[in-house]
């Protein structure tokens, strides 16, 4: 299915395999420096399939060491073996038949952490999207469902610890020096969720029963030494387990499920059935070297793979097109767990916040694409944000649409139709059609047209017949992917709030669009809706919760938004109004030349920090400014990264000023008294007390405050965040530069307290900053084919540093594309992904932007690129 250009998959040339594969039984022999695969698949043409089909089995730098049928070697004029094809000719016609196929690998050398390698001498295995094929030759797409059994045979003391997918079936010693182990999955699942582990490995375990009465053994393994910091992770699993059984109906179904969190790994983690992969990142806790940021992202992620059991493995994809099928329905319910676990408001604006900064840019530039992609080069370059949380978004509109009852009647058929199969997004669609008994053929639109779409709002009031009229228009722009334009159906929740800060009835609405309670349903280009009998003016509380991905176009009186950032009973309205009333400031004194915000919004900031009708994590992310990064979009064009690190340092110190009576006070209210606890409420005190620093240090022109915090911190969030204020504002100092020498010698041997250090660094907004990351990338500590130290130095500047990346010099872009040069040869997965930070290039002022697209040409016309990174670069490049 690939192109003349022997790159580019299409959605439309989909078709199924010629053969089936029932059933893989495979022996993985381990030694040190290389290890002997043998498999056997059970093959079976398809019905239908040409007699003359080839079977054509994908690898990836693989060596074929055996290869037999039914017992007997495969002739050479029956086969054709490459490192990255193996076609097998004069195949069986009918019934079942046995390939044994031998390969030989190196994991020790496998940089690239896809297939079998290993992290700090343990073996594991990353198999999806591809990587199946580079362990062995197969059928390497998610629409070949396969039973498997899987033994693995070490070296006793270096692999004390051997696991599979499924359920252990056997074990033992092999001679002296040697053991086996067996394990046995009984359900069908495609080769992306196939998995191995085996080292030496400490490990937690627990029982849970789930609700219809079946033990399962639970174990968290980690690298020797850490599994004291796995008892969180242990309770957030066994959380998850729990409200997948009671929000969703969806038990485990197997009697054990295994966790292993290593050191080296591309990404967050891997859902593989009964054997979850993680990123140590995503498991290792304790209060001493993890944030509340770290534990809200372990508690999200050990849900998202868990969720996965059902969203992923029991029902998988048809093809990689489908990827949101699973990934956007498991994030939206990752998402509905930490917002039943922890505050739905404050974690509906943190999902809002992250769409903004990463989802945005992407749909509305060069990497452009539509939720479901119908093309791709490289499947590893489309694990983005839009399958992700867009993709997370499109279900949530559905539930919006469809209500609470009947989203789970269609979640239920979903469930029930398509159990055990590789099912498509339409598959999906259609169970709300049905359940819902509704027409969702517009709806669709959104997972085919890529692009933002802009949603204008005006209103107009009149006074005398007391009638306010709203009008709504959404527009969509061809953008980079060339997809449609055509009007999509957006569900907008909205309130109209009274003076006394009650939301007033809207059951009376007269309205040429479908209006259903406070939801109106957008299908047209164009909606008026009109409500009578107003005895005032009333504030309109728009796009409530966000319900839908729209660029909110609203020219908004700064009046109203004073006001419904005091009294919208809704609190993601009250963040709303004020956060966008905070930007447009922040972008007009940028655009203008203002030296900062003006006070009356900053003591609307100051108001919200201090209202205590509100809980201390939603005051945190009201009180809250944009981040570089942030305004970096929210000016949009010609952007001069040096303007807008003045204005918001300023606008910083002019909040502070404004707000230290109030700051300092709830400081010392919210002082950290007592046990550590991770709680949600908890953390919430942290995040308030510590959003108060910054301003109040730059206010001062003075570090004490921090130095203060630093030197009694008692948990990583409270010492890391006076750390933070230091080397971002008072870079150079010999206060920050103390501090920095301190945190390095107390966590000297803590890998993942030094990526923060090391990140800390690359992201400080200062001059020096540049050399001072030269310097970094050469320290002993720093090692470029750890991913984990890798980001923390490059998407550490890149992603959120504007001010350093996007110097006016280009010497922040040169810096970048020369270490992705390098990571590409070494890890060309995560240099692609790196590479995305180039992506708003164009929205730069003249000089910036050839600066960058200089850096960016000189990599892309280097010989011997990946085609993940060339296919970064070529798209943001054209
Ligand atoms: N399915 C995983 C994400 C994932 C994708 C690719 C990987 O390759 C290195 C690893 C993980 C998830 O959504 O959690
Ligand atoms: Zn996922």
């Amino acid at each position: 299915m690939r192109d003349e250009d022997g790159v580019t998959i299409r959605l439309e040339d989909y078709r199924p395999a010629d053969f089936q594969i029932h059933h893989v039984d495979m022996t993985v022999r381990l030694f040190e420096g290389h290890a002997e695969i043998d498999t056997t698949l059970e093959l079976e043409r398809r019905p239908g399939a040409p007699a003359d089909a080839e079977l054509r089995l994908d690898g990836d730098e693989l060596t074929l060491t055996t290869l037999a049928l039914d017992g007997v070697a495969v002739p050479a004029q029956g086969f054709e073996a490459a490192a990255d094809r193996l076609t097998l000719r004069g195949l069986p016609q009918s019934g079942r038949f046995r390939l044994a196929i031998g390969t030989r690998i190196e994991p020790e050398r496998n940089t690239k952490l896809m297939g079998l390698y290993r992290s700090n001498g343990v073996w594991c295995t990353q198999c999806e999207a591809e990587g199946f094929r580079r362990i062995t030759y197969f059928l390497d797409r998610p629409d070949c469902l396969a039973t498997y059994r899987v033994r693995l045979e070490a070296d006793r003391e270096a692999a004390p610890i051997l696991l599979a997918n499924g359920n252990p079936v056997g074990g033992g010693p092999l001679g002296e020096l040697r053991h086996f182990a067996e394990w046995f999955d009984p359900h069908p699942k495609p080769s992306y969720l196939f998995a191995v582990v085996a080292g030496r490995l400490d490990a937690v375990s627990e029982t849970f029963v789930t609700g219809s009465g079946r033990e399962v053994a639970l174990t968290i393994y980690t690298e020797r030494g850490l599994s004291e910091r796995a008892g969180y992770a242990m309770d957030a699993l066994k959380r998850s387990m729990r409200w997948d059984e009671r929000r969703f109906g969806r038990e485990y179904d197997l009697d054990v499920f295994n966790i292993v969190a290593i050191s080296d790994f591309n990404m967050g983690a891997m859902e593989n059935k009964g054997l979850n992969v993680f990123n140590h990142k995503y498991v290792l806790l304790d209060p001493d070297t993890a944030t509340d940021a770290d534990y809200a992202g372990v508690e999200t992620v050990i849900a998202h793979e868990y969720f996965h059991n059902w969203t992923g493995n029991r029902i998988t994809c048809r093809d990689w097109f489908q990827l949101c099928l699973k990934e956007g329905l498991t994030v939206y319910r990752d998402q509905e767990f930490s917002s039943d676990e922890r505050s739905r408001p404050v974690k509906r604006i943190a999902s809002v916040h992250t769409l903004k900064a990463n989802q945005f840019p992407e749909d509305q530039g060069p990497l452009q694409h539509p939720v479901r992609p119908t093309q791709y080069r490289e499947i590893n370059n489309f694990y983005t944000a839009t399958v992700y949380d867009k993709g997370s978004e499109l279900v949530r509109m559905i539930a919006t649409i469809l209500g609470e009852q009947k989203f789970r009647a269609g979640m239920d058929l979903y469930f029930e139709r398509h159990d055990g199969e590789a099912a498509t997004i339409e598959d999906f669609v259609t169970c709300f059609e049905d359940a819902g008994g509704i027409d969702l053929s517009q709806f669709f639109l959104w997972y085919q047209q890529a692009g933002t779409p802009k949603l204008e709002v005006s209103q107009i009031y009149d006074e005398t017949a007391g009638r306010l009229t709203l009008r709504l228009r959404q527009s969509l722009d061809k953008g980079a992917a060339g997809t449609g334009t055509r009007p999509m159906h957006i569900p907008v929740r909205y309130g109209l709030v009274g003076a006394n800060g009650q939301d007033l009835d809207v059951s009376g609405a007269s309205t040429d669009a479908r209006v259903d309670g406070d939801l109106i349903h957008l299908t047209g280009e164009e909606a008026t809706v009109t409500f009578d009998g107003l005895s005032g003016r009333p504030y309109l509380s728009i796009l409530r919760d966000f319900s839908a991905p729209v660029d909110l176009r609203y020219n908004e009186a700064e009046a109203d938004r004073l006001a419904l950032a005091r009294l919208d009973p809704n609190p993601f309205g009250r963040w709303r109004a004020l956060t966008d009333m905070v930007g447009d400031a922040l972008v007009a004194a940028i655009r203008n030349g203002q030296d900062a915000a003006p006070d009356s919004v900053l003591d609307a900031m100051v108001a919200a920090a201090a209202d205590e009708t509100l809980e201390p994590a939603l005051r945190a992310q009201m009180v809250s400014l944009p981040g570089e990064t942030e305004l970096t979009r929210l000016v949009a064009r010609d952007v001069d990264t040096d303007v807008i690190h003045a204005v918001r340092v300023s606008t910083l110190a002019a909040l502070g000023r404004r707000g230290q009576g109030t700051f300092e006070a709830l400081r010392r209210e919210l002082a950290d008294t007592g046990a550590f606890s991770p709680s949600a409420q908890a953390a919430g005190r942290r995040a308030l007390r510590n959003t108060l620093l910054a301003p109040l240090a730059t206010a001062a022109r003075d570090p004490s405050v921090a130095v203060t915090q630093y030197e009694t911190a008692r948990n990583m969030s409270d010492r890391l965040a006076a750390l933070t204020v230091l080397t971002h504002h008072f870079a150079g100092s010999a206060a920050a530069e103390t501090a920095l020498g301190a945190f390095y010698e107390r966590f000297v041997d803590d890998q993942l307290v030094l990526d923060k250090w090391f990140m800390l660094q690359a992201s400080a907004p200062d001059a020096g900053t540049l050399d001072k990351v030269v310097a970094l990338a050469a320290h002993p500590a720093f090692r470029l084919a750890n991913p984990n130290r890798a980001r923390a130095l490059l998407a550490g500047l890149a992603g959120l540093n504007p001010y350093v990346f996007h110097r006016a010099d280009g010497a922040g872009y040169r810096w970048m594309a020369d270490m992705l040069g390098k990571l590409d040869t070494l890890n060309p997965q995560t240099a692609a992904r790196m590479a995305t930070a180039f992506r708003s290039w164009r929205s730069m002022e003249p000089k910036r932007r050839e600066a960058a697209q200089a850096a960016l040409s000189e990599l892309a016309g280097r010989d011997g690129l990946s085609r993940d990174l060339a296919d970064i670069l070529d798209r943001t490049l054209r």
